[in-house]
């Protein structure tokens, strides 16, 4: 079988307009995203010492054992989920809400700061479950606060809430997201920030710059579409690419009816002159590879995911979903600040399937420009997206400041990925030829809690016991199919891997198998999301400092739907002496259990990866 791997269909608009065709609440909701803009150093609540809420502690993410600064302070924060209709590009979407804004409220906390977030579901109207993960943390002795339904909890059910309690255990830039099956493409998405020491100073902190590739059907249809078979497949194109939720879209595309303008207006900037910008890119897309530039501008990336690096200068950031770069921008002087400038997001047209790759938002100096909306004359750099490869920037550039060389691995496990039809023709994801798969009203935590080796054995849940091994070597394979086999498709994608609950070390990624070199043996990258490149291969390594089983999965919401997807066992003897497990499950599963006794779920995806149909 093959798919065409992708159409682009480029804005035939002239200049993207700015206008106000559609007021901030038609578009966003009850959201105000200038606030993100100015963000402080740190927040007020705790007893300064030295002037910082963490004193002198340095920040060494990932050492075990990392003391936290005990701050006293927890920032609450209250999650309503509503079904909802906005046009963030202009084209009316039916939308999952947090707050009734999208895209989500700006999470904040002081590193060390507890966090307490309750997540109430009123989708009683359309009667979905949901769970809310807070990507990138350790969650250490709180997984059942990481929010994987199937996992580390139960759904929360409708019209039920749930109190994530959890440390903010990072310094830097993330997003939250829903994990149940592939909610977060109708919106269930937003920034985190965790204040703390930083290595590079700045002076002024743009905050969340979050890109989205953006698709107009509700997940549902897409999902039912990538796990269809015959002639149900069908493979999810994005229709758009948004810059902090924004982007015009070209309504003369639309044939269906569904309201439209096409000058819903992109995001903007304010830089000042001579200034050094802090921005927070993130991508909190659904399956595209983002390369993201500013032009005429330089970037410095200060950090990857939650790991401070050495600084160093690009042109452009390639991002996989899940991936977060921190980069300072200078501003410039002269009369070059009298200019504006587009920053530019575009979908890989190799690595992403998109029939709009090209997301855009403006940078203004002068004020005058800014209120005005001046159109940006800008010129993009010499990259050219077809020639940009599908793999995160090379590994000898991206080096941690706190440096932690690769130890030995006592375990090491090769696992080869396949993209296949069922025997009902249903695309599936193979992990060493086994799809993963959850059940709702049965996180695998409780298992692993109680030492049920018996039920964790259970193929479809796809659990790598580790046992009491110290140091993990994840090598993945990304297998070039064979196009004599009729089951296997003749195309294989970027996979940006994300592990919960740790940042690992990546030692190797490139194209073919690999040869066993590690990359900067004496400190290799860290970070939560890697990406594993098309016909390649993707070398991950951790150290088992986290009990917990903790989902390992690609972070292409079709991917894990399609059961690109397992779970890391570790330390279950000290796993089953952690206290509270079961009582935080049954939190979620209580409600979970009796809702689900009286509506039908009907999970023809991995759960994650889940599908129901309405009754
Ligand atoms: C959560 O649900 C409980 C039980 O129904 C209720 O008492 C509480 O007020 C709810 N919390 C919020 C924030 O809605
Ligand atoms: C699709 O799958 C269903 C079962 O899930 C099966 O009955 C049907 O024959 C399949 N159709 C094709 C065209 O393979
Ligand atoms: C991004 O897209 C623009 C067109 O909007 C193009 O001119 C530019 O070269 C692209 N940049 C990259 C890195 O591909
Ligand atoms: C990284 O390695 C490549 C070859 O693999 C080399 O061309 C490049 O100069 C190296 N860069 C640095 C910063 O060492
Ligand atoms: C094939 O995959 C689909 C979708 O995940 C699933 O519903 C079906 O049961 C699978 N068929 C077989 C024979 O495993
Ligand atoms: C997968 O199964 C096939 C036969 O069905 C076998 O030849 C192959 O070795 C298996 N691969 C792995 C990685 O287990
Ligand atoms: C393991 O879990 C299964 C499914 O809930 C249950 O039937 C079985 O009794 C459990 N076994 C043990 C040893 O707890
Ligand atoms: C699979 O792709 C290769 C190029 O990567 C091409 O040469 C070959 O003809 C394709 N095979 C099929 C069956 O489509
Ligand atoms: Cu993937």
């Amino acid at each position: 079988m093959t798919v065409t791997p992708f159409i682009v269909k480029l804005l035939t608009g002239a200049l993207p307009l700015f206008g106000s065709g559609l007021s901030n609440k038609q578009t966003h909701g009850n959201l105000d995203s200038s606030s993100w803009q100015n963000l402080p150093k740190f927040l007020p609540g705790s007893p300064l010492i030295h002037g910082y809420p963490w004193g002198l502690l340095q920040y060494k993410p990932d050492i075990v054992n990392e003391p936290l600064p005990n701050t006293g302070v927890t920032r609450r924060y209250n999650f309503e989920i509503t079904p909802g209709k906005l046009s963030p590009d202009g084209y009316e979407k039916e939308m999952l809400l947090i707050n009734g804004q999208y895209p989500g409220p700006l999470i904040e906390a002081n590193w060390g700061d507890w966090i307490e977030i309750t997540v109430t579901n009123s989708l009683e109207s359309i009667n979905e479950g949901t769970a809310m993960h807070w990507h990138g943390l350790r969650q250490y002795q709180t997984q059942f606060a990481d929010g994987v339904p199937g996992v580390g909890q139960c759904p929360i059910a409708p019209g039920s809430n749930h109190t994530y309690r959890f440390r903010a255990d990072h310094v830097g830039s993330s997003w939250y997201h829903s994990h149940y099956s592939a909610q977060l493409s109708s919106g269930l998405v937003g920034p985190m920030v965790f204040y703390g020491p930083r290595s590079v100073p700045y002076d002024i902190d743009l905050g969340p710059v979050l890109l989205s590739d953006w698709f107009h059907p509700y997940y549902e249809t897409l999902v039912a579409g990538i796990v269809g078979n015959g002639t149900n497949f069908k493979p999810a194109f994005s229709n758009n690419n948004l810059i902090n939720g924004k982007m015009n879209y070209d309504c003369s595309l639309v044939r269906d009816g569904t309201p439209c303008v096409s000058n819903a207006g992109v995001s903007k900037f304010q830089f000042k002159r001579g200034k050094d910008h802090l921005l927070r890119v993130v991508n909190t897309g659904s399956a595209g590879l983002q390369f993201f530039t500013i032009d005429e501008h330089e970037m410095t990336v200060i950090s990857n995911d939650y790991i401070p690096i050495k600084p160093y200068k690009t042109n452009s950031l390639t991002l996989g979903v899940g991936q977060r770069s921190d980069v300072i921008v200078h501003g410039k002087t002269g009369v070059d600040a009298n200019r504006a400038y587009w920053m530019r997001s575009n979908l890989s047209v190799n690595c992403a399937l998109t029939m709009q790759p090209h997301g855009l938002a403006a940078i203004y100096y002068d004020e005058e420009d800014f209120a005005a909306n001046k159109i940006p004359k800008s010129k993009p750099g010499p990259l050219i997206n077809a020639k940009m490869p599908c793999q995160n920037a090379p590994l000898n550039t991206t080096i941690p400041i706190t440096r932690i060389p690769a130890p030995p691995a006592d375990k090491v496990v090769t696992i080869q990925v396949l993209d296949h039809l069922n025997a009902t023709g249903h695309p599936e994801y193979l992990l060493n030829n086994q799809t993963g798969r959850v059940n709702y009203n049965k996180p695998l935590l409780r298992f692993a809690k109680q030492a049920n080796f018996t039920e964790l054995s259970n193929p479809e849940w796809n659990v790598l016991n580790t046992g009491d091994s110290k140091v993990v070597r994840l090598v993945w394979e990304n297998r070039k199919v064979d196009p004599s086999d009729p089951n296997f498709f003749n195309l294989t994608f970027a996979h940006p891997m994300h592990l919960h609950g740790h940042d690992y070390q990546v030692l190797s990624f490139g194209p073919g198998e690999w040869d066993g070199t590690i990359i900067n043996g004496a400190n290799p990258m860290r970070r939560d999301t890697a990406i594993l490149p098309p016909n390649g291969h993707l070398v991950m390594q951790f150290t088992t400092d986290n009990p917990g089983i903790w989902p390992v999965h690609c972070h292409v919401a079709w991917h894990v739907s399609a059961g690109f997807l397992m779970e890391i066992l570790e330390r279950p003897q000290e796993l089953a002496k952690q206290r509270n497990v079961e009582k935080a499950l049954s939190e979620t599963c209580v409600a979970w259990d009796r809702w689900s006794n009286q509506n039908v779920v009907d999970q023809i995806d991995s759960g994650l990866r889940r599908f129901m149909e309405r009754p």
